[in-house]
C-alpha cells in the first residue's frame, strides 16, 4: 500500500461531486507536472487501536493495482494510493483520471427523440466490455449504476466505483443516505447468495434506459422494487425462489401477465439481449463475455 519508491500525487482540491458509503469523491487538480484534472476519492476506515491496516483492505487495494495495470479502456484510471494511520481510524486516499460526465447527467442531456441505435449499440458493448473484465480478475462491482458509469468526451464508456466492496460494507452502516434499489438484482433484494450475476442484471437496466432515457423499475421500497420487476418480467415459479432467501414466495403475486417485450418500441436483438440480462435467476442469465457475441453486440 504504501508506495516508498514514487512521489505521491499532490493536488488541489475543487469541488465536491459525490458523497457515499464510499465516503467522499472529490474533483482535483494536479499541483505539478501535467497538472491534470483528478477524482480524488476519501475513504475512512474506523479502526482497532494499534490494529494496523485490516486484511481486507490490503487485500482489496491490492486488487485494484493489479487491474489497473492491465490498463483497461472500460475502467477508470487509478493514479495513485496512499492511506493515513490516524487515532482511531485509516484514511484511505485513491486518486483516478477525471472523467467530464457521469451516465446519468448524460442521459439527462440526451435528446428527447432518443440516441441512435448505433449509439447504444456502442455504449452497451463497452459496458459489457468493461463488466467482462472486471468479472475475469474476479471483481463483482454489487451497485452498477448510472451514477458511477462515467463517460468521456471521446464517448469513452468507463466503469468506476468497484472493488472497495468490504470497505463499503464496514460504513455502510454509518452512512444515513439513501441508496438506490433501481438497478439491484432480485437475489439482492430477496438477501440471498449472489455473485458477478448481479452487475449483469444492472447492466440491463442501465441498456434499458438508454432507449428510454428514463429507468425502467423505480421502486422507493424493496417490495415496491420486486413489483415494478414482476411487472414487466412476470413472476417466476416457485421452483426459481432462492430458497435461502428470508422473504417467502407468495403465489399471489402472479396476478399480473409480464409483456411479451420487454421494450414494445425497440426492435427483437435488443428485447432479446435486454431478456436474457433480466432473467430471474441468475444462473440463466447471460455473462458479460457471451453478451458480447449476442447479435445485437457482436454486428456492426
Ligand atoms: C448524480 C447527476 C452527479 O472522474 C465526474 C467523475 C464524476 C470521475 C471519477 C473517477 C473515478 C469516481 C469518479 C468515483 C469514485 C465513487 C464514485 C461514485 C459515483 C461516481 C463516481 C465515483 N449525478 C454525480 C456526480 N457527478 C456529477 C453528476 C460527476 C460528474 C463527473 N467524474 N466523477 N461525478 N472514480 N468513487
Amino acid at each position: 500500500m504504501d508506495d516508498h519508491s514514487r512521489e505521491h500525487l499532490d493536488y488541489e482540491i475543487l469541488a465536491e461531486i459525490g458523497k457515499g458509503a464510499y465516503g467522499k469523491v472529490y474533483k482535483a487538480r494536479e499541483s505539478r507536472g501535467r497538472q491534470r484534472l483528478v477524482a480524488v476519492k476519501k475513504m475512512n476506515v474506523p479502526e482497532e487501536p494499534n490494529a494496523g491496516i485490516p486484511q481486507f483492505m490490503i487485500r482489496e487495494v491490492a486488487l485494484l493495482r493489479k487491474i489497473e495495470t492491465f490498463n483497461h479502456p472500460n475502467i477508470v484510471k487509478l493514479l495513485d494510493v496512499s492511506a493515513a494511520v490516524r487515532k482511531q481510524s485509516l484514511d484511505l486516499t485513491l486518486v483516478f483520471e477525471y472523467i467530464d460526465q457521469d451516465l446519468s447527467s448524460f442521459l439527462s442531456a440526451a435528446p428527447k427523440n432518443g440516441l441512435s441505435r448505433d449509439k447504444i449499440k456502442d455504449m452497451t458493448r463497452q459496458l459489457f466490455t468493461g463488466l467482462d473484465f472486471l468479472h475475469t480478475n474476479t471483481v463483482v462491482h454489487r451497485d452498477l449504476k448510472p451514477d458511477n458509469v462515467l463517460v468521456s468526451s471521446r464517448g469513452e464508456v468507463k466503469i468506476a466505483d468497484f472493488g472497495l466492496a468490504r470497505i463499503y460494507t464496514y460504513n455502510i452502516a454509518l452512512t444515513p443516505c439513501v441508496v438506490t434499489l433501481w438497478y439491484r438484482a432480485p437475489e439482492v433484494l430477496l438477501c440471498s447468495a449472489y455473485m458477478s450475476s448481479v452487475d449483469i442484471w444492472s447492466a440491463g437496466c442501465v441498456f434499458a434506459e438508454l432507449f428510454l432515457l428514463r429507468p425502467l423499475f423505480r421502486g422507493y421500497t424493496e417490495v415496491q422494487q420486486l413489483q415494478r420487476i414482476f411487472e414487466v418480467i412476470g413472476v417466476p415459479g416457485e421452483e426459481d425462489w432462492p430458497k435461502d432467501s428470508p422473504i417467502h414466495y407468495k403465489p399471489s403475486w402472479s396476478s399480473t401477465e409480464p409483456s411479451t417485450q420487454l421494450l414494445p418500441s425497440v426492435g427483437s436483438e435488443e428485447n432479446d439481449l435486454l431478456t436474457q440480462c433480466l432473467a430471474f435467476s441468475p444462473n440463466h442469465r447471460i455473462s458479460a463475455c457471451r453478451a458480447l457475441t449476442h447479435p445485437f453486440l457482436s454486428g456492426p
